[in-house]
């Protein structure tokens, strides 16, 4: 495998810290020791996140070739937007963000705090656009770059999530490596590694990074798209291409995408009430916080895995914590008592 080829812009702090989850690990019985590699706080800018990973692997491109306007996508609360607004604010890029009406949700000031306010504080220019979820190409991001151009400027894409993009599975082949790197500092290594999937290129990428090392369905994709078919496809057909360009020397097959469909509801952005438990349970036991759209539907996919016996016992779980907690401010609704 070789991922040193690709150019990095170094967007992190460098390698995110792996902690232990050790209260909640009692809490679920002591059977399974549960551990949390930390790309909530990855980076300085804007909170940072598993996009911001990914990103480094796209910016190269960008600025090779001599961009000024990034333009991207997400949902009103998107995770991927905000850190694509810090992104060009840290390279004195201009950014345009498409945000459409991806989740049925409507605290009062949904569309003015959280990931969108940050947005418009690090100078995006923001745009509302009215459609429903789709984790694929859209018209509005299209028309984005087409005003960009219009305006005499030169637009860098970049999909919804970096899923679409050619390098967006790249990052997270690094985190793969990564985690090799820090097991061999802990003397032990993952038996599971559990990440939430929506776009699929932050699963894809784990995929290949950890079939280096025969782990590959090792990776406990919690899907939080409720559309886990178009999920899985897309996990699956960005895991075949991050391979081939990362001179993998093996083929990626079915088998080796493994996606948990039970958390993912009610819909896409809304949490169910044991997605509010594993929020309340994680943020009291650990003071890690989690989010309603992602990080708590994968921790509660974790937490429910344990609780069932799913993991063997005496089973070393690395749970992703890829980001998100900034949407909470848009959720306050329903933690108003807690
Ligand atoms: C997101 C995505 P993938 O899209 O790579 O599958 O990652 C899922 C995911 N956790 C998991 C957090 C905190 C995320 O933000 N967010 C999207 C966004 O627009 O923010 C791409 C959907």
């Amino acid at each position: 495998m070789n991922l040193d080829k690709f150019k990095r812009y170094p967007l992190t702090f460098g390698p995110s810290p792996i902690t232990p989850l050790k209260r909640l690990s009692e809490h679920l019985g002591g059977t399974v020791e549960l551990y949390a590699k930390r790309e909530d706080c990855n980076s300085g800018l804007a909170f940072g996140g598993n996009k911001t990973r990914k990103l480094e692997y796209l910016i190269p491109e960008a600025l090779a070739q001599g961009c000024d306007t990034l333009v991207s996508i997400g949902g009103i609360q998107s995770n991927q937007t905000r850190q694509v607004a810090a992104v060009a604010a840290h390279l004195g890029m201009k950014c345009v963000l498409v945000q459409e009406n991806w989740v049925n949700y409507s605290d009062a000031v949904y569309d003015r705090v959280g990931n969108i306010e940050l947005s418009r504080i690090l100078g995006a220019d923001v745009r509302l656009d009215a459609a429903g979820f789709d984790i694929g190409i859209r018209p509005s991001w299209e028309q984005a770059m087409l005003d960009v151009k219009a305006a005499g400027g030169k637009p860098f894409p970049i999909p919804a999530g970096c899923s679409e993009h050619p390098y967006g599975g790249l990052g997270f082949v690094g985190f793969a490596e990564e985690v090799r790197q820090q097991e061999k500092d802990l003397g032990f290594t993952f038996d599971y590694i559990v990440v939430c999937s929506v776009t699929g290129s932050t699963q894809a990428g784990m995929v290949v990074g950890f079939a280096a090392d025969g782990r590959a369905n090792r990776v406990i994709g919690i899907d939080a798209s409720a559309k886990p078919e178009q999920t899985r496809a897309q996990v699956l057909r960005i895991a075949r291409h991050t391979a081939e360009i990362v001179e993998l020397g093996r083929p990626i097959s079915e088998q080796d995408v493994v996606l948990d469909t039970r958390y993912g509801g009610p819909e896409y952005g809304l949490p169910s009430e044991g997605t509010l438990e594993a929020i309340r349970l994680c943020a009291r036991l650990e003071g890690v916080l989690t989010d309603p759209v992602y990080e708590g539907k994968s921790m509660q996919g974790m937490i429910d895995k344990v609780r069932n016996g799913e993991f063997p016992k005496g089973s070393k779980v690395l749970y992703a914590h890829l980001g998100g907690a900034p949407a909470l401010n848009a959720y306050s609704f329903l933690f108003r008592n807690g």
